[in-house]
């Protein structure tokens, strides 16, 4: 083997192996943004490596489908890690629905750039303990950046918007927990994500 290419074969593995999700990192604090339900219930929580944080997005959502079939929205969460020394990205995810596809990639703008807020869209819950028709409870997320614009996300329009919810100074997004209702079936109506927990870890 060439020095050169074994010299890359080596540090490529090194960055596989320590570039890997976490499934605890101690943490500073917790947004958790207003939603309007609570069906289903909390995934594992999952952390970006150490020495990373978030600087980017994707949400898994399903496309309004219209007035005769069952609707559910916002399914998943994804964030993008990046670390200010080391190559590569790690994605993390917390539980996920089945309905839907990926949307866009949405990336904070300009070097050293993390996720620090977060805004969720969602329907209010019309009775307790019995759903209407067709609920969809989590809708979209928008997320804001240490540096650069807001980032808006692009899943549906139907619900409201929390307030925004932001790290404390010097901390920025390293991980997340989603609530997801279970498939329900073809004759009960599914909503998929319900809530979302950021958590905000020291950044240096
Ligand atoms: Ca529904
Ligand atoms: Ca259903």
């Amino acid at each position: 083997m060439h020095t050169k290419v074994l010299f890359l074969f080596i540090v490529n593995n090194a960055f596989a192996s320590t570039l890997q999700s976490l499934s605890y990192r101690p943490h500073e604090y917790e947004l958790r943004p207003s939603a309007g339900s609570s069906w289903g219930s909390w995934g594992d929580s999952e952390f970006c490596p150490e020495n990373s944080w978030a600087a980017g997005f994707q949400l898994m959502n399903e496309p309004s489908c219209g007035d005769a079939c069952d609707d559910t929205s916002l399914n998943g969460v994804k964030l993008f890690c990046v670390s200010k020394t080391s190559p590569g990205v790690v994605e993390v995810t917390s539980k996920k629905g089945g309905f839907g596809g990926w949307m866009g990639v949405h990336m904070c703008d300009g070097v050293d750039s993390f996720i620090t807020g977060i805004q969720f869209k969602s329907e209010r819950e019309t009775k307790v303990a019995s759903k209407h028709l067709d609920e969809t409870a989590g809708n979209n997320v928008n997320m804001a950046c240490s540096h650069g614009p807001i980032m808006p996300g692009d899943g549906n329009e139907f619900g409201d918007w929390s307030n925004f919810e932001i790290c404390p100074e010097n901390t920025a997004v390293c991980g997340l927990r989603t609530m997801v209702e279970e498939p329900q079936g073809i004759f009960t109506d599914d909503t998929s994500l319900n809530q979302i927990i950021l958590y905000c870890c020291d950044y240096f």
